[in-house]
């Protein structure tokens, strides 16, 4: 039995018991989906691997982490109440205050008490006979459920480079994804970051403020734009509550699922004086609506290339060395990776004791005792932060053996890319729901609101399931089929599926190169949902 933790006291596995959910995970996810089902009278109970509820907000403890969705929306908006009471301090919330509110939520709503810490499911086995789950997890629980609803997270599965060497170096290397809840001091250390993702990038300025030396390595230049973030005064914050019903209905008409002043006009349409203007003014408001600068801006690559253009000259205009300048300046498709939010990252650069290693033509030979050894010098440090990302979408999934009929696994059935039917189920595991899973908007709206609609969607599946005594609901192989294809064709018309991403698997070697999201917008996507529900759960078995 794994050691008692202070959230998890010793406990003895759970046995035979049988219920009508298992959740897998109990970040937004689990805890929304939970919340529901408790609602609904149904049995639940949520393993969570992580000591604590929060998922992200949980293991992402950086230096620097905090949320790129205006915090008044990146919250739950089913509760009213929980909207008038909760308090954002910032525009752009803290990863502590975004963990404190996962909490908040927890005790307000009473969930803990269904939840069991520190507890990995292993595996979840579609029983044929008994047409339930059968779940196992690490501490030795052996349950049952009728539905198992997977909350595991979209990038949630941290990718450790296997750099050759890596167990050579002699002092801590720690993972931006799985960071340790003790805080790391860096004062008067070397440090080398790896990586200049979203993660990089809010923990290098700080890392920066402690470190005797900070080296990072560079594989692909990023663009990232001022986040700006300020304190949240009193008077905004009860202007938006006034009628915060209304912030989210205009959220949820959008797109990416918040709200944030969008220019329709296509860039190509307007005078080089109009397009400056426009993006001066948006670089100034700052943040991710940035992107709704012009309308085109992701479908016409000569329009992407004027913001491109423009996020470049900034950074030559912020970074005085001309070599390091050149070197973070991106030449790819502005937006194709997930668009970065900083707070003085380039900035950072002008510090003497802060320096770029460009990594794209000579990759990280080994990690050595010392340190890192790139095209033959060695660079001397006292810690290393992998800021390497995540097995996005789909790498939650492989960590558990999941089979469904036939004895068939989801990893041979996703082998050449996830297959769902709307991102919320796959054929041949019946009951088998997936929250934010491929082929549903997820990463590319507002994570907690495509979290509700799913969660209401497939809390209203099971409670119409009890009323009209189906056992099992499950895609039929042809909607599947073809709701992929239609994820692939959707997918083409923006310039997002042309690099390589995460949201393409393409940060992982060897991984599946395909779209993973759906990209063709939160409310068509939510309208094709409710359409598939009103006609009878069109595309599913239900029997
Ligand atoms: O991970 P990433 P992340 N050698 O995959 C580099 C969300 N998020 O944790 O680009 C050298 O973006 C890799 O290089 P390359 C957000 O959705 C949100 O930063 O593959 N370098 C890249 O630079 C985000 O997009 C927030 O060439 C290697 C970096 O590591 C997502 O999480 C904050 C390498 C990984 O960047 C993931 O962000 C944080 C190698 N072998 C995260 N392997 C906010 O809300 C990888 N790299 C603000």
């Amino acid at each position: 039995m794994p050691p008692a933790t202070q959230d998890q006291p010793q406990r003895a596995p759970e046995a035979g018991a049988a219920f009508d959910a298992i959740i897998v995970g109990a970040g937004f996810a689990g805890m929304y989906m939970l919340h529901r089902l408790c609602g609904l009278g149904f049995t639940a109970r949520v393993y969570e691997a992580g000591g604590g509820v929060g998922g992200t907000w949980y293991w992402n403890r950086y230096p620097g982490a905090r949320c790129d969705v205006e915090s008044m929306q990146y919250s739950f908006s089913f509760s009213e109440e929980l909207d008038q009471q909760w308090d954002w301090s910032e525009k752009y919330a803290p990863q502590p205050e975004i963990l404190a509110y996962a909490n908040h939520v927890a005790d307000r709503f009473d969930l803990r008490r269904h939840i069991l810490f520190d507890t990995r499911v292993t595996a979840a086995t579609f029983d044929e006979t008994g047409k339930c789950w059968r779940i196992e997890t690490d501490r030795g629980d052996k349950v049952s459920a009728k539905f198992c609803i997977m909350a595991v997270g979209c990038l949630s599965a941290a990718n450790h480079v296997p750099f050759r060497g890596r167990e050579d170096f002699q002092g801590p290397i720690y993972h931006t994804g799985e960071w340790p809840h003790e805080g790391v001091d860096f004062t008067g250390l070397r440090v080398g970051v790896i990586g200049t993702g979203s993660s990089a990038i809010q923990s290098i300025p700080i890392i920066a403020q402690q470190a005797s030396a900070l080296t990072v390595f560079q594989r692909t230049a990023t663009y990232s734009v001022p986040a700006w973030n300020t304190k949240l005064t009193p008077e905004y914050r009860n202007a938006i509550k006034a009628d915060y019903p209304a912030l989210r209905a205009k959220a949820r008409a959008r797109p990416t699922g918040f709200y944030f002043p969008f220019n329709m006009k296509p860039a190509l349409e307007a005078e080089p004086e109009e397009r400056a203007r426009q993006y001066e003014e948006a670089w100034q408001r700052g943040g991710l609506p940035f992107l709704g600068a012009f309308g085109d801006l992701l479908f016409e690559k000569a329009a992407n290339d004027t913001i491109a253009e423009f996020a470049r000259d900034k950074i030559r205009a912020i970074v005085k060395d001309p070599t390091a300048a050149e070197l973070l300046r991106p030449h790819n498709v502005f937006g194709c990776k997930r668009l970065c939010v900083d707070t003085g990252y380039f900035e950072t650069y002008n510090l003497s004791h802060v320096k770029l290693v460009d990594v794209s033509k000579t990759p990280i030979e080994r990690f050595t005792p010392d340190g890192i050894e790139v095209n033959g010098t060695e660079y001397p440090f006292d810690a290393i932060v992998c800021a390497t990302g995540f097995a996005a979408m789909t790498g939650s999934f492989d960590r558990i053996a999941i089979t469904g009929r036939h004895g068939r696994t989801l990893a041979e059935k996703w082998r050449a890319g996830p297959r769902t039917y709307l991102g919320v189920a796959t054929a041949g595991f019946p009951n088998l729901f997936t929250i934010t899973g491929p082929g549903s908007p997820s990463v590319l709206a507002s994570m907690i609101q495509a979290i509700e609609q799913h969660v209401d969607w497939m809390a209203d599946c099971m409670a119409h399931m009890r009323d009209v005594g189906a056992v099992t609901v499950e895609p039929l192989q042809a909607y599947e089929d073809e709701w992929v294809e239609h994820v692939n064709e959707v997918s083409k018309i923006s310039l997002r599926s042309t690099c390589s991403s995460w949201y393409v698997g393409a940060n992982i070697p060897g991984r599946p190169r395909v779209f993973m999201p759906y990209i063709g917008g939160f409310p068509i996507y939510v309208q094709k949902c409710n359409e598939v529900m009103t006609n009878g759960f069109e595309g599913f078995v239900m029997e």
